[in-house]
């Protein structure tokens, strides 16, 4: 029987972590070093959904069908990339959002003797990427594009990420101004649309040859829009989501996170309500986060959420059918059917 892509995928786990440790471990000057990222990679790399690290295989074969072997190969690899750049900014936001627990397991900076080593393991993660792509792509005409869309990508995170923590400042100041639908959109766009839905895909099509602007372009404009639903779910999972199943409890009320619950609420709120939700928002203490959850009730949120969730994706595929892409339909609508009705 055919191994499934992921099974396939996670196969080369073991691969990758062999080949970013074993010239550094040899190295006496240097071994310690390697012995201690080992542990990061393990810890920090391989435990979650993996959907866009496999949506660069899956995307490939769609654009490849005859692809060779070894071009697969690569392709998990370059999926592996975008789970160690996944890993980078975890374990970096968590971190900066003060969450505690990761993917069913504590964050990696909250584990004893790790703490703030936590911010360099982040930076040796993401510097690794590169090695990998030294090492397997190399030589490849699709070098030079991938090389600079990694680069890209990240500043594009990065970006993002200023947006999502100035916003909504950990200051203990509640100032609901900048809580706008726009600026939600924008941060969203910024912090994780183009790192989780562009970059897998933008990576299968270089591979597949496909470079030109306007190819690109058209399947950028569907995948950030999926990539903002994406954010919206987290958002409404941070509040509502089961922790034994998302593998991570919600910060974004005690975080001052100008995220989708709170700026949905801001915009159907009475004043009073509003007022409320400004005494208790951003605070960490209990009391304070079960009053904004009882005003989330109160203005029917989940049910608001639900019904985005489907006009959400009734907009997309409209989106998908009438695109005119080089990129075939199913790429997308094999993404998006990952991500609608998730409970993780
Ligand atoms: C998701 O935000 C965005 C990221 C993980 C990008 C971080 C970017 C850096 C440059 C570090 P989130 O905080 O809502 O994610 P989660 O809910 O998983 O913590
Ligand atoms: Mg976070
Ligand atoms: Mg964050
Ligand atoms: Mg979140």
């Amino acid at each position: 029987m055919a191994k499934s892509e992921l099974a396939e995928f996670d196969a080369v786990f073991s691969e990758i972590v062999e080949e970013l440790t074993k010239t550094g471990l040899k190295l006496s000057e240097i071994e310690d070093a390697y012995t201690w990222f080992k542990e990061a990679i393990v810890y920090n790399v391989p435990h979650g959904k993996k959907n866009r690290g496999v949506s660069v295989v899956s995307s490939y074969r769609r654009l490849a069908p005859n692809a060779k072997e070894e071009d697969l190969h690569i392709a998990r690899i370059l999926g592996w990339c975008v789970e160690m750049l996944q890993a980078f900014f975890l374990v970096a936001d968590d971190i900066m959002d003060g969450s505690s627990q990761r993917r069913g397991q504590p964050c990696w900076y909250k584990k004893e003797k790790i703490g703030l080593i936590a911010i360099n393991d982040s930076f040796f993660l993401e510097a690794s990427i590169y090695s990998l792509l030294r090492r397997y792509v190399k030589g490849k005409p699709y070098y030079m594009d991938i090389n600079e869309l990694f680069q890209q990508t990240t500043l594009q995170t990065v970006i993002g990420q200023c947006l999502d923590l100035t916003t909504g400042p950990p200051d203990g100041k509640v100032d609901f101004s900048k809580f706008t639908m726009e600026r939600y959109s924008a941060i969203v766009k910024w912090k994780t649309a183009f790192y989780s839905f562009y970059l897998p895909v933008a990576l299968s099509m270089y591979m597949a040859g496909i470079s030109d602007e306007e190819s690109h372009e058209e399947a950028k404009k569907i995948l950030l829009q999926m990539g903002h639903f994406f954010q919206v779910q987290d958002d409404y999972l941070d509040c509502y989501g089961d922790p034994e199943v998302i593998g991570k409890i919600g910060t974004d009320i005690q975080d001052n996170k100008c995220g989708w619950l709170v700026v949905t609420a801001l915009e159907l709120a009475t004043d009073e309500q509003r007022e409320q939700l400004k005494a208790c928002y951003g605070r960490s203490g209990d009391d304070d986060v079960n009053k904004v959850k009882a005003i989330f009730k109160d203005l029917d949120l989940e049910k608001v959420y639900k019904e985005y969730e489907e006009s959400s994706y009734h907009d997309l595929i409209k989106l998908i059918n009438k695109a005119s892409c080089r990129v075939p339909r199913e790429v997308f609508i094999d993404f998006a059917d990952k991500i609608y009705k998730r409970k993780k």
